[in-house]
């Protein structure tokens, strides 16, 4: 039985995790250090982007099911979904947040009490949770001393929804929980169980942190495969896009596709934890990741190609979000490369976004101009085409016919 759970960290998946539970009648306690994001979240509303939750999080916050705060209270079980950024050239991972995270609920800590660690980290990060837990609290026992007799328990669930299906995904997801003895294991799957309607798969919390490590690199690598074979193609002169739907009619083929780069907040992260544990070992996963950075570069070489045909060129840019159908810009290739073009005066630039109503600051400083599709094709010469949004498949084909198009994610194939 769970009277109480406090999820640490509202972002991205703390945010939707704490308002599930609290849909499930819980009560929840939602804890950040941010003060704007509690304040908005206690009226009822999101500070993040995220389809419907701010249905989930109104109606949790009105029945009273679900309160934020920056001040920890005393709580069954402890949720740390906080950030896990890299630092540094050696993409040194960065603990601080779950250490500041640890070392806030240590003193609300009470026997029989549950912490699971969900966010994304590098191997180890849960039993140096325990370590910081167990350094705040001398009075209580931690399962690296007491394994199962341990007061409190600890283990890592790491989330694994996708943006723009997080609340879908939370609750149909199987779900990897790696206890740090069989008793945490227990009671983690107790807490997953109030909520998930997937599996509840148990592992140890090295295992788990791995698990979730190895699934974003996985994905790496194959996005690296596909945009390694675009710049072939385009040596070759062969249509990357007929190429992969060939090769996939093979049955054990499933190549994934190229684009502009990787981006978002997971994808292009989470394979250099893996790097910086065994450099000499993960060459394949350090090589995707650089391939995978490196085809930004690329893309606004060839629009510098493009342009260089034209006295006044004028590109448009299709898309600016991080992937397809969402207006998520953080971490997005697309919107890295429209501000490069703009910085670096290739031509006068012009932006297409139909998930987003303005343009961000530094676009508008740099003197991107914020146009529909339509008017963008008609007044453009060199089309470079960021991202597959629906808008642009839809787009008349015809309209690109006298462009000089330069398209990263195969909208036109
Ligand atoms: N991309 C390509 N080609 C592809 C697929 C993706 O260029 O064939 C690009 C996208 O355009 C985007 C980036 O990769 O820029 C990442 O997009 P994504 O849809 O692959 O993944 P994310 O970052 O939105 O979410 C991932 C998911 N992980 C996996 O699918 C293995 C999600 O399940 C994780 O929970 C999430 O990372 C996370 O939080 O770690």
């Amino acid at each position: 039985m769970f009277n109480k759970v406090s999820v640490v960290g509202l972002g991205y998946i703390g945010l939707p995790t704490a308002a599930v539970i609290a849909s499930r009648g819980i009560e929840v306690i939602g804890i950040d250090v941010n003060q704007h994001a509690v304040d908005t979240i206690n009226q009822g509303e999101i500070h993040i982007v995220e389809p419907d939750l701010d249905i989930v999080v109104r109606s949790a916050v009105m029945t009273g099911k679900l309160k934020a705060t920056t001040v920890p209270e005393a709580a069954d079980a402890f949720m740390v979904a906080v950030p896990t950024p890299f630092k540094g050239d050696n993409h040194e991972p960065d603990l601080s947040y779950i250490e500041s995270a640890a070392k806030a609920i240590a003193p609300v800590l009470e026997k029989g009490n549950l912490v699971v660690l969900e966010s994304t980290s590098p191997v180890g990060a849960t039993e140096k949770m325990a370590g910081w837990l167990a350094e705040a609290r001398p009075d209580l026992t931690f399962p690296q001393q007491s394994g199962d007799a341990a007061d409190i328990k600890v283990a890592h669930c790491p989330e694994r929804v996708l943006p723009g299906y997080v609340l879908q995904e939370l609750v149909s997801n199987d779900r990897v929980i790696g206890g740090m003895s069989d008793a945490c294991n227990k009671r983690a799957v107790e807490l997953y169980q109030t909520f998930v309607r997937g599996e509840c798969i148990l592992t140890n919390s090295r295992t788990a942190e791995m698990a979730k490590l190895t699934e974003n690199s996985f994905r790496d690598v194959n996005i690296a495969f596909a945009n390694e074979l675009s710049l072939i193609c385009e040596k070759l002169k062969i249509n990357v896009w007929e190429l992969i739907k060939l090769s996939n009619r093979h049955p054990r083929v499933n190549i994934l596709n190229p684009g502009p780069g990787v981006g978002g907040h997971c994808i292009a992260v989470d394979p250099w934890f893996i790097v910086n544990s065994c450099p000499e070992e993960a060459k394949v996963i350090a090589t995707a990741r650089e391939v995978n950075d490196g085809k930004p570069h690329w893309v606004i070489d060839q629009v510098k190609q493009a342009a260089d045909e034209f006295k006044k060129p004028v590109i448009a840019c299709l898309g600016l979000a991080f992937k397809a159908d969402i207006d998520d810009l953080r971490e997005s290739p697309a919107l890295d490369i429209t501000t490069k073009l703009a910085n670096e005066d290739v031509g006068q630039v012009i932006a297409v976004e139909p998930n987003i109503s303005s343009l961000p600051e530094n676009l508008v400083k740099a003197g991107v101009e914020f146009m529909d599709l339509e008017r963008a094709l008609e007044v453009a010469n060199v089309v470079v085409v960021l991202v597959d949004h629906k808008q642009f498949k839809a787009a008349d084909k015809l309209a690109f016919s006298k462009k000089v198009v330069i398209d990263t994610r195969g909208v036109l194939a």
